[in-house]
């Protein structure tokens, strides 16, 4: 899963609205772009008492990405951020001492073929990712002059943890700086993310199990439904969580597109 690449490896932030050029990260997500966030920490504690942070969580190929380019449509002066799936797909390495040569492995392969070997890496690296992006400040354009800035996270490090992993973050120190004022959640049943997954067919997901996903649909509904995961902060256990019906075919209905929009517009506004 590693071949060589030519020199560069700074880490993409994948998002949906950026107006600038991009290749394509990902086959399905045509309309996102790529830009790099080095946008300096102060810019972010500005504008800290008018952002509004929110996740969208749920299993794997519920329709997390279909459901953000569609938010992202309907609020174009929303931050909506992709999960940077491409960048795990394409880890860049090497490339230093003067050498311009570099490899490039799939991290996301290298996890589904070997469990026990690459999981505790990538768990590690896809975290770290998305704990970079999202400490990021927000774009400076956004939400100028409106009272609030929105940031939409496809996922977030609180799924990494309580969903996915246990990880050996420093949370003490990190949690309040990437904190949710809310989260939504995309709920189906683990059996249409399972025939979406196969839709979908990413190369290495073709040895998921229905059983994976089950464990997965399982830990989702203990953290946003039943509420009874542990979780270490006390503004993530209160924050409020709005669940949307993901088993309906909502990428080709525009009704219910809409009346989702509605509900997430509502949604941010009581936050
Ligand atoms: N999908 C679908 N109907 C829907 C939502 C999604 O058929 O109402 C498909 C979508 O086109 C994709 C697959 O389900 O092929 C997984 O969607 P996505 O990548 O958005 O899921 P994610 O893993 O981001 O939650
Ligand atoms: N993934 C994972 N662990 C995480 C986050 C994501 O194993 N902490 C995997 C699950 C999917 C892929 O990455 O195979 C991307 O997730 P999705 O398709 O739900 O967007
Ligand atoms: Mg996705």
């Amino acid at each position: 899963f590693v071949r060589r690449c030519g020199g560069g490896n700074a880490a993409p932030v994948l998002r949906y609205n950026s107006t600038r050029n991009s290749p394509k990260a990902e086959p399905h997500s045509r309309t996102m772009a790529l830009t790099e966030g080095r946008r300096c920490a102060s810019a972010c504690e500005e504008g800290k008492a008018r952002l509004k942070r929110v996740s969208i969580e749920g299993n794997i190929a519920v329709g997390k990405s279909t459901f953000a380019r569609l938010l992202q449509s309907a609020c174009p002066d929303w931050e909506v951020v992709a999960e940077p799936v491409a960048t795990w797909q394409n880890i860049q390495s090497g490339a230093s001492g003067g050498s311009s040569e570099c490899s490039v492995s799939n991290l996301l392969q290298m996890m589904y073929s070997d469990p026990q070997r690459w999981s505790y890496t990538f768990q590690t690296h896809s975290c770290m990712s998305r704990m970079r992006t999202q400490l990021q400040p927000p774009e400076p354009r956004l939400g100028r002059g409106q009272g609030q800035t929105v940031q939409v996270y496809e996922r977030s490090i609180y799924s990494d943890r309580y969903i996915f992993a246990l990880n050996s973050l420093n949370w003490a120190e990190f949690g309040h700086r990437v904190a949710l004022e809310g989260i939504i959640y995309l709920r189906a049943s683990p059996q249409t993310c399972m025939r979406r997954l196969q839709i979908r067919a990413r190369p290495e997901e073709r040895a998921v199990q229905q059983d994976y996903l089950d464990k997965l649909h399982t830990q989702h509904e203990k953290w946003l439904v039943d509420r009874s995961t542990q979780v270490h902060f006390e503004s993530l256990r209160r924050a409020p969580v709005l669940q949307l019906d993901a088993s309906v075919e909502f990428k080709s209905d525009p009704e219910v597109q809409q009346d989702y929009i509605t509900k997430v517009k509502d949604f941010m506004s009581s936050l």
